[in-house]
């Protein structure tokens, strides 16, 4: 496949006219207009576009999304979508406690009764430096908070993934690989709040999510990067102090708690500068907040936390 050198790229493309908006006409019509671009040294044929907040990315297909994951309960490769067909989701439940007035448990059938059901289009960081933009169908996390009546004591939360060693071997005791499960992730209140913070409970126009793609509940945080994103979760609790999460556990000098998307902070072992679009292949300059800094810098303006703890 042919791959674009970013000093080649010399325009977004991120966004493409209306009439291209499904995902197998981009397709096509990206890899007809970059053959042409080819013939021309390079040079896109599409005109310049920045990526305002209230524009429309294109999606990548599902085909791709869905088939390279990063998901280690059922493996460290990123072809996990088979073992992840495991996942068993028909009698899921949500357990929303902690330090908020009405805790609840709530069936994944519910769901849609009791929150507002929408679709995002939500561009996704890798911390490895692959990215892709996928279609999501949930709710954001501010209307489930509100049913909870978080206690004043509530500062951060804690998004917690499944724990079953009958459907992911990897959490047996003793497993080679070891690694504190269950997987789990923590935000502020501010953040998990911010109206960007999404639970998707779909996914390209479905009310479903790939398992691979972490079915039948998953956390979406576009502006960090990507592990942030639990999957398949089944508990969401409210704390009065800062959880410690599952990377941050293993390797928090790498995989911090903030985690907020910078070009110019690298990863200790590599550049966060570019990022690969999966599918086509090309890459991308990296965006500050994964191109959301318009609506989420405001959280962090006061903070004096140095550039390493605040987007590492
Ligand atoms: N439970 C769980 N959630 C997880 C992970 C995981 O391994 N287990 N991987 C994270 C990482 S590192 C990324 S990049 C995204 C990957 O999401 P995707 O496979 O849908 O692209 O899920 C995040 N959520
Ligand atoms: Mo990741």
């Amino acid at each position: 496949m042919r791959i674009l050198k970013p000093a080649l790229m010399r325009r977004p493309v991120w966004h493409l006219p209306e009439h291209m908006a499904t995902p197998e006409n981009v397709w096509l019509s990206r890899r007809q207009l970059l053959a042409g671009a080819g013939a021309l040294a390079g040079v896109s044929l599409l005109p310049r576009r920045t990526l305002a907040l209230d524009d429309e990315p294109v999606a990548t297909a599902e085909e791709i999304a869905a088939n390279h994951n990063n998901f280690v309960e059922f493996g460290t490769t990123k072809k996990v979508a088979r073992a992840a067909r495991a996942l068993k989701t028909s009698s899921w439940t949500l357990t929303v406690d902690g330090e908020v007035e009405q805790p609840l448990t709530i069936a994944l059938e519910d769901i849609g009764k009791r929150l507002p059901i929408e679709d995002r289009l939500y561009r996704h960081r890798c911390v490895e430096t692959w990215a892709l933009v996928v279609p999501w169908r949930g709710f954001a996390f501010h209307h489930l908070a509100k049913l909870v009546t978080p206690k004043p004591a509530a500062k951060y939360v804690q998004f917690t993934s499944f724990l079953d060693p009958a459907v992911a071997p990897r959490q047996k005791p003793g497993w080679f690989s070891s690694m504190p499960w269950p997987y789990r992730e923590g935000l502020t209140l501010a953040e998990a709040v911010h109206g960007l913070t999404f639970i998707a409970t779909g996914a390209y126009g479905r009310d479903d999510i790939a398992p691979s793609m972490g079915a039948p509940l998953r956390l979406v945080v576009p502006w960090k990067y990507g592990f942030k994103s639990a999957k398949s979760i089944d508990r969401i609790t409210f704390l009065s102090e800062k959880p410690v999460s599952f990377w941050e556990e293993l390797q928090g000098d790498e995989y911090g708690f903030w985690a907020n998307i910078n070009p110019a902070v690298d990863h200790p072992r590599w550049s966060q500068a570019e990022e690969r679009q999966l599918g086509t292949e090309e890459y991308y300059p990296t965006r500050l907040y994964n191109g959301y800094a318009e609506a989420v810098a405001p959280l962090y303006a006061g903070m004096k936390l140095p550039d390493e703890v605040l987007f590492r």
